[in-house]
């Protein structure tokens, strides 16, 4: 409960903080989007993971309080590295809770405005375990951030237990291939024919897909050989804070 009042006070004590990530075109080289990472420096602990905040915030109110202090962070942050890069996108994550909340779609619409960043710049990531919590509720908000502008994506692919038939009914952009399945790469010809799979369907149904997780060339070369479209991992670059975008 400490930790949670601590929560409640760290966006306006300055203690919320985000990493970007790289994400890379698999073509091009080129970085095209960045991953907004939330961290949170705590006075006593130190750095604790959103792993480990996130759910806590998601247990009470907080999680609207903190998902809408993000978005305005990174959407402001992003308009240094923008200008360098101008077709630079944004993707950050959501949780299940945020889902089904009303205050959403006013808070996307709010940080656009305010940072001058277009939706259209902007991606939300989901897991596919909070898709499948409420399917119809979850298609509803999805609409609505789409009628916005904004692009999503499908996080962790894999892991769920989501069907095709189901998925196919959501306004999805991009499907994020969970890293377990690119870890295993080069190593497993499971891993191997599952990633093909995946990469398969989702072209199918017309969504990009990124890799998650690479961490060595082996797995990019046969993700390239593969036709994946995009990639994430430590092997393309770690999460870093804006100015060392
Ligand atoms: O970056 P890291 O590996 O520590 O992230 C751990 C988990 O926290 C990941 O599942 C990631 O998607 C999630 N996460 C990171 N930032 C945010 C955020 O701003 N909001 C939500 N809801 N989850 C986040
Ligand atoms: O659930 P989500 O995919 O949003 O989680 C993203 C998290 O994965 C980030 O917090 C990041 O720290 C972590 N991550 C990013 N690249 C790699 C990687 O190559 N290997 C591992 N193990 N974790 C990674
Ligand atoms: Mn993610
Ligand atoms: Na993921």
């Amino acid at each position: 409960l400490q930790l949670e009042q601590d929560l409640r006070e760290a966006p306006r004590r300055g203690q919320l903080w985000l990493a970007y990530q790289p994400i890379v075109d698999l073509r091009t080289g080129e970085t095209t989007t960045v991953e907004a990472l939330l961290r949170w420096n705590h006075p006593r602990y130190g750095l604790i993971s959103p792993a480990e905040f996130i759910p806590l915030a998601e247990d009470s109110d907080l999680i609207n309080l903190i998902g809408g202090h993000m978005l305005r962070m990174a959407t402001e942050e992003i308009l240094g590295p923008r200008q360098r890069y101008p077709g630079l996108q944004l993707t950050v994550n959501l949780s299940a809770r945020q889902l089904d909340d009303p205050a959403l779609v006013p808070a996307v619409r709010e940080a656009s405005q305010v940072s001058g960043l277009p939706p259209s710049a902007m991606c939300l990531e989901i897991t596919e375990s909070a898709l499948m919590l409420d399917p119809t509720a979850a298609g509803r908000t999805l609409a609505a951030v789409r009628e916005l502008g904004a692009r999503l994506a499908i996080d962790d692919f894999g892991t769920g237990y989501s069907s095709l038939a189901q998925l196919m009914t959501l306004p999805l952009d991009t499907l994020k291939i969970d890293r377990t399945f690119v870890s295993g790469l080069g190593e497993s010809r499971d891993a191997e024919a599952i990633v093909t799979s995946i990469i398969a369907m989702a072209h199918a149904v017309d969504l990009t897909v990124v890799a998650e997780g690479v961490e060595h060339e082996h797995q990019l070369e046969i993700l390239r050989e593969l036709g994946c479209d995009l990639a994430q991992g430590y092997h393309l670059g770690r999460p870093v804070p804006a100015d060392q975008l």
